[in-house]
């Protein structure tokens, strides 16, 4: 017979601790176990695609550092993903952009973009049971370069945008129904202005009108589901942007559509974690874009923070993981890509079992008790109650290593992979 290990052991104490609170940690662990998060590859080679080789350019948004190892190719994208994955609990998603496509050395323009471009990202998809996720790419091309696309006043710049839009949705509908689970594709555009505009109308306007060419051609849901991201400023659209929250707010409540909360596109003390009940209030489903924002940066690798756990405490205690598409949304270029990808995952994850680890019930007959004092205390007291065994042993049962075990696992790619590219 095997000797309990020191994890196990903590598992043990934890769970009794948690018990005497009326929790049950297997049933927390049973409910984490079943959530995916769509991993973004673009954290992977700093939004670069594989279009060309120039890179991230415009849009407003920014990767900066230049720590070794970029994946330079799909095939490197995909080793440095499977890497990541095999460090991280749980059965997730991956979450392409249009200029990831391998067209095989060809050029072929955004708006004949076509499920074949995407088939060996299918296919690794297939292979590990993963559900794939989608977004057009409205930056890093010459006719988004001086900053509008889907709302351009050139009639042929904005329907060029509109094909590509229309054409990632039948792209993303290939993958929801090639792999079985719906996929989502998600419209963020950079459209906006350095300087104060004279005219905020005839854009949203516009904007209006190429939504709806964009989602005219009408999808099974049962494979594809359509997402809208507002922003409230980028780099060179300090001023004004387009896609505004309150823009998209009203789109995707009259057409029916997913709209996509982004951490890092508020105002600095604005968090999403209140904005869930609300427009879930009117809108059946939401996709989450988990950031972090900092000063004038949205992109920041997610940590464990006070704006993270107050997050996935809305998740769970308003039930609605099951109409809430967690995505992620992070470009750290000056710390190794592949670890990046694994804190965030793993922080947000942590956040959503301390979540499932609360005694909601209690909580909530104080509150209505008006108890108010009651309620405080016993939040505070189960900051320090011992998630971290919890989370150990989730790590345990998932074949995941543990703590800081899986540091040494990168490393170790690092040195074998990420350090012979140059
Ligand atoms: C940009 C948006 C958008 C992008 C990705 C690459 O501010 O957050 O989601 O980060 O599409
Ligand atoms: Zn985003």
């Amino acid at each position: 017979m095997s000797e309990t290990s020191p994890i196990e052991r903590a598992y043990e104490l934890a769970r009794e601790r948690y018990g005497g609170l009326g929790v049950d940690t297997a049933r927390a662990l049973e409910a984490l176990g079943g959530v995916p998060v769509s991993l973004h590859c673009w954290q992977g080679d700093d939004v670069g695609g594989f279009e060309s080789d120039e890179g991230l350019t415009g849009g407003g948004i920014q990767a900066t550092g230049n720590y070794p190892g970029r994946a330079r190719a799909a095939d490197e994208l995909r080793a440095d993903l499977d890497r990541a994955l095999g460090l991280i609990p749980g059965r997730h998603r991956l979450n392409l952009h249009a200029i990831y496509a391998e067209t095989g050395g060809r050029k072929v323009e955004r708006d004949e973009l076509a499920p074949e471009h995407f088939a060996r990202w299918r296919d690794w998809a297939k292979a590990r049971d993963m559900g794939l996720d989608f977004n057009p790419t409205f930056f890093s091309h010459p006719l988004a370069a001086d900053g509008f696309t889907l709302a351009h006043a050139d009639e042929g710049v904005r329907r060029f945008w509109v094909r590509h839009g229309a054409a990632c949705r039948r792209i993303g509908a290939a993958f929801g129904e090639a792999l079985g689970t719906p996929c989502v594709t998600n419209v963020w555009i950079p459209d906006g202005y350095k300087d104060t505009p004279a005219d905020r109308k005839a854009p949203r306007v516009r904007l209006r009108q190429s939504l709806d060419e964009v989602f005219a051609e009408p999808l099974d849901p049962r494979y594809h589901r359509d997402a809208v991201e507002g922003k409230l400023f980028g780099i060179a659209s300090e001023s004004y942007v387009v896609g505004s929250h309150e823009f998209y707010l009203g789109y995707a409540i009259q057409s029916r559509k997913l709209l996509c909360l982004d951490a890092g596109h508020y105002h600095p003390t604005e968090g999403i974690a209140d904005k869930i009940s609300a427009v879930l209030a009117f809108l059946d489903e939401i996709l989450l874009h988990v950031s972090r924002g900092v000063r004038w940066d949205s992109d920041h690798v997610v940590v464990l923070s006070d704006d993270l756990r107050a997050i996935a405490e809305e998740l769970v205690r308003g039930d609605f993981l099951g109409r809430v598409h967690i995505g992620l949304d992070f470009f750290d270029a000056s710390i190794n890509r592949v670890a990046a990808w694994v804190i965030g995952t793993r922080c947000l994850l942590k956040a959503l079992l301390i979540a499932l680890l609360e005694p909601a019930g209690k909580l909530r007959e104080m509150e209505a008790a008006g108890d108010f004092t009651g309620r405080l205390a016993l939040l505070e007291e189960l900051k320090t109650m011992p998630f971290g065994a919890v989370w150990d042993c989730h790590c345990l049962q998932q074949s995941v290593p543990l703590g800081s075990a899986w540091l040494e696992a990168v490393r170790a790619y690092e040195r074998s992979v990420l350090a012979q590219r140059s």
